[in-house]
Parts: structure tokens; C-alpha cells; sequence
């Protein structure tokens, strides 16, 4: 039988604003160690100390999907302007309306909370319209409940660092991208990092995998996040937040790694 497994959640914040969060899916025996390394990492994140860290576990109720994580192909770009383009053909290649693609770049690229401020969850955008779907756009949607498989960490990790992907953010974005792959009615995932010193990003789509760009902005630059593009017919609004928020997804495989390529217009 099963062991029941947990989610551990951390979350922190800095005068007032998000400043690092991270989570996994584990055995009770191993939630001591998960906490504290979690609670490390809080108070590691360089963006000053935060004023509060909140750290949460819920045990798993329903079913657990077991996946496969998705293919990772690496376009390496000169400058972030080349990496938008090369997002934008990709977004454009999944079947993204150029008007949706317009939409999502720009408001990532100002800040696509009220008052141009960055979100801590993602933007669902209509892929036809470019309208605006999540309920509440200062938060967005937030991804949870999803992990690698313990007895896999070491593996996946060890073939992501033999391939030069061994930044924490890669593996932990890939996880992400995996789940997000699996809501209904996704079209394609765009994303860039908030944080000002990490500069690559991604676009994933159910047919080409997790498409990683080298650089999508300039150095310094605090803006990013995330935009889930969706079909509006054959789902819910509310089962598409349901899966992305409650049901829990765990990884044991990665797909393949393709050699960084330049990209080509
Ligand atoms: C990668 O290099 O593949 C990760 C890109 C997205 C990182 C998003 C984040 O950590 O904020």
C-alpha cells in the first residue's frame, strides 16, 4: 500500500511582498528535513531577510497522477529581444493568436498586477483573445501540489546537471511545466523569471515540450512571471483551477534533452 504523502508549502515575504516560495511532496519521515531545508532557503534568498516565512503541510486526500516530466529543448538567443521573438514564434507555432501573444508579453514585461506590479501566480489568458480569465489579477493562479518522485530527485537531477541545467530554478520550472501541461484546455505556458540576475525563460506547449530560452531580458530587470494560454471551450474555469491548485501531480521520468541549439527565425 501506498504511504500517505504530504505537501510542504513555504512561502516568504519581505516588506509586505513575496520574495521566495518553494514546495514538495513527501513521506512523513521526511518532513522534518524538508521544513528545515525549506526555512534555509527562505532566509538564503539574497533579497533581504524576510519579515515573515510561513511553512504549511497538508496530507494528500484523492488520487495522486504519476508522470512523466516533459522534453526539454535549450534555444540560445544573443540578446533578450531575439529570446521575445523566438517566444513569440513558439507561442505562435502552439497555436496562440498573435493577439494573445501581443497581450501576455507586454504585460509581463510591465508588471501584470494592478499597478504594474508583478504577480505571484500566473495569468490565464484566453489564446484566441488575449482577454484575461483568472478571478482575482493581482495573485493569479498558483500551481501546487506537484513534485519529483523521491526515488527519482537524485537521478533527474544528476542528468539535468550532466546537461548544464543544474540551476535549481530548471528543475523546479520543469515540474511546474509538467503539471501545467496536463489542465485542460492548455494551449501553451510562457514564462521568465521575476528575479533580476536569472534571465532565461520558457515556452511549453503539449506537442513541443518545455522550450527553454537563454535570454528573455536584459540583466537587473525585475519583471517576469507567468501566462497560461487556454482554449475556452471544452472545460471550466473552475476545473481548470482545481487541477492547477489541488490535485497533486508527481514526476518519476524525464524526456529527452536535446543539445542547445541556436535559434533560427
Ligand atoms: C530555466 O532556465 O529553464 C528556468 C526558466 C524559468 C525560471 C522561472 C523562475 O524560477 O522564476
Amino acid at each position: 500500500m501506498e504511504r500517505d504523502l504530504y505537501s510542504i508549502r513555504m512561502r516568504a515575504e519581505h516588506d509586505g511582498s513575496h520574495c521566495s516560495g518553494a514546495e514538495r511532496i513527501a513521506a512523513a519521515g521526511d518532513l522534518p528535513a524538508l521544513a528545515a531545508e525549506l526555512v534555509a532557503r527562505a532566509l538564503g534568498t539574497g533579497s533581504g531577510a524576510p519579515d515573515r516565512v510561513h511553512c504549511s503541510v497538508d496530507r494528500l486526500a484523492g488520487e495522486i497522477l504519476y508522470r512523466r516530466l516533459p522534453d526539454v529543448q535549450t534555444f540560445d538567443v544573443p540578446d533578450w529581444m531575439t529570446g521575445r521573438a523566438c517566444a513569440s514564434a513558439l507561442l505562435l507555432r502552439a497555436g496562440v493568436a498573435p493577439v494573445a501573444v501581443a497581450v501576455a508579453m507586454a504585460q509581463l514585461a510591465a508588471g501584470p498586477a494592478p499597478g504594474g506590479r508583478v504577480m505571484r501566480g500566473a495569468m490565464i489568458v484566453d489564446a484566441l483573445t488575449g482577454t484575461r480569465l483568472e478571478a482575482d489579477p493581482a495573485r493569479g493562479v498558483r500551481a501546487s501540489r506537484m513534485d519529483l518522485v523521491m526515488d527519482a530527485r537524485q537521478g533527474v537531477s544528476a542528468e539535468l546537471a550532466a546537461a548544464g541545467l543544474g540551476h535549481h530554478r530548471v528543475a523546479e520550472a520543469l515540474v511546474l511545466a509538467g503539471k501545467i501541461l496536463g489542465a485542460p484546455g492548455i494551449v501553451a505556458e510562457l514564462c521568465w523569471s521575476d528575479a533580476p540576475d536569472y534571465l532565461s525563460g520558457y515556452v511549453a506547449d503539449p506537442h513541443h515540450g518545455y522550450q527553454r530560452i537563454t535570454r528573455m531580458k536584459a540583466a537587473g530587470d525585475g519583471f517576469g512571471g507567468r501566462a497560461l494560454f487556454v482554449r475556452t471551450s471544452g472545460w471550466t474555469l473552475e476545473a481548470f483551477v482545481a487541477y492547477l491548485e489541488r490535485q497533486a501531480v508527481l514526476f518519476d521520468s524525464l524526456g529527452t534533452i536535446a543539445p542547445p541549439q541556436p535559434w533560427k527565425a
